[in-house]
């Protein structure tokens, strides 16, 4: 070792297998070794949530031999820390050299350059998938309290939290492997919403609480069995206190991460519809108490019950919609959602900025259904946490098979609307079977 010269290796650190004995036997042979361990929002940036969280996984670094100090990097870009840093080596991978991960290689190569840094690629260890191992201990996650815990880690890391309806587990699946990967970042769904309206357009029915818990859950249930994601339950009005707190207890057992109601009364009908129907918004103490037995009633500490404040959908204004805020977290609601049916996000906007100058710690939500144009990223900069694509799946299938049915009748056989289908080969393949 050159114990004048410093090394850097950014690691995320959640397995430690010999590919990564080996960087750090390497980088240990050119100095004193720093490394960079990714913070959970540095790994987010561009993956999934690691298994374990960042404590553990520092704690696990500082006690390999041959590395002398751990640092936090807070970014997935290695750049940005070595340009602080300024280490007289960086140790990577070659597996940099190709694929989305070759442009953070110029930057770092850019920064090294402008003081006189080196870069040293090691070969990359072939026979230990990280992604294999990863796939192997992601299925772990689905036990109901790992994948509870879920949600809040997100919250906490993410800048925004993408969720998306699954009325069935074909829907979810979808998302739980849908990714893009763009230039500078990646994108994934986070999780699950169950609906209200998707899961009783599934069943037929009208949104208006006319499914009862077991259905609900026992398609809650069935995703749960195919998928590692957390998931948010939609449960209308949450019914009377006393069946309330029974809910939360199901719910909570099940693995849920998070229940949302709305402070509505009567007959719930659909918020989009607006007062074009006849809703009626709950009196606030009274709401406020149903949150407060909630959550009394809750057994885990991660479960989360949101308040779905309706003052805007209603046309009550915003200062309702901002006493009402304050009265549900008062009565210890873990975060606010707030709905609107406008066209554009102004209100919503409004009502964020309010919400984050107040409560700047309380997660807020929002469902942007109608006002479509705004993108997740801006929403999680004007203080947004979670973003809620409410329906799309549902919309998009219902659509797919409309046009499928009426093609069918219309030619009397299926041969112009093959094109548009899944082929017969690959829906024989989409589902792997472990069976014989
Ligand atoms: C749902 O998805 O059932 C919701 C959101 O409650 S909305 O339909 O916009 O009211
Ligand atoms: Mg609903």
């Amino acid at each position: 070792m050159v114990a004048n010269k410093s090394v850097y290796v950014s690691i995320s650190g959640d397995f430690i297998h010999h590919g990564i004995i080996n960087i750090i036997e390497e980088a240990s042979k050119y100095g004193v070794v720093t490394v960079g361990c990714l913070t959970d929002s540095a790994i987010t940036e561009f993956k999934n949530l690691p298994i374990l969280s960042f404590q553990h996984r520092k704690k696990v670094l500082q006690n390999i031999k041959g590395v002398s100090k751990v640092v936090p990097q807070e970014n997935w870009d290695d750049s940005i820390t070595i340009k602080l840093l300024k280490p007289d080596f960086i140790v990577h991978g070659d597996d940099w050299q190709e694929g989305s991960q070759s442009r953070i290689r110029e930057n770092c190569i850019k920064v090294l350059n402008s003081y006189g840094g080196k870069l040293i690629e090691i070969p990359y260890t072939t026979d230990i998938s990280a992604i294999q191992l990863g796939r192997d201990l992601y299925s772990n996650r689905a036990s109901p309290s790992q994948r509870q815990q879920l949600l809040r880690r997100l919250i906490n890391s993410k800048k925004i939290v993408r969720i998306m309806e699954a009325h069935s587990p074909i829907s979810a699946l979808i998302s739980e492997n849908m990714f893009f990967e763009g230039e500078y970042n990646s994108r994934r769904f986070d999780g699950f919403w169950s609906s209200s309206l998707t899961d009783s357009t599934e069943m037929g029915k009208p949104d208006i609480e006319v499914l009862d818990l077991s259905h609900r859950t026992k398609n809650i249930s069935d995703i749960f069995d195919v998928t590692t994601k957390p998931l948010i339950i939609d449960l209308d009005t949450g019914g009377i206190p006393e069946h309330f707190v029974h809910s939360v207890n199901r719910l909570d057992r099940l693995g849920v991460s998070a229940v949302i109601i709305e402070d509505k009364t009567g007959l719930k009908r659909n918020s989009l519809f607006g007062n074009d129907v006849v809703q009626t918004q709950a009196e606030m103490n009274e709401f406020a108490e149903k949150i407060k037995i909630g959550k009394a009633a809750q057994v885990s500490k991660d479960f989360m019950i949101i308040a779905r404040i309706e003052s805007l959908i209603l046309e009550k204004g915003m200062a309702d919609a901002c006493s009402r805020g304050r009265a549900y977290i008062n009565a210890g609601a873990d975060g606010i959602m707030i709905h609107s049916r406008q066209k554009s996000p102004r209100e919503v906007l409004e009502f964020a900025k309010f919400h984050k100058s107040k409560f700047p710690d309380t997660p807020l939500f929002c469902v942007p259904s109608s006002y479509n144009e705004i993108t997740a990223e801006e929403l999680g900069s004007s203080g947004f946490d979670v973003v809620i694509y409410a329906n799309h799946l549902m919309r998009a299938s219902y659509k797919a098979m409309y046009d499928t049915a009426s093609g069918i009748l219309k030619n009397d056989r299926s041969l112009e609307i093959e094109d548009k289908l899944i082929s017969i080969n690959e829906i024989l393949k989409l589902i792997p079977s472990t069976g014989r």
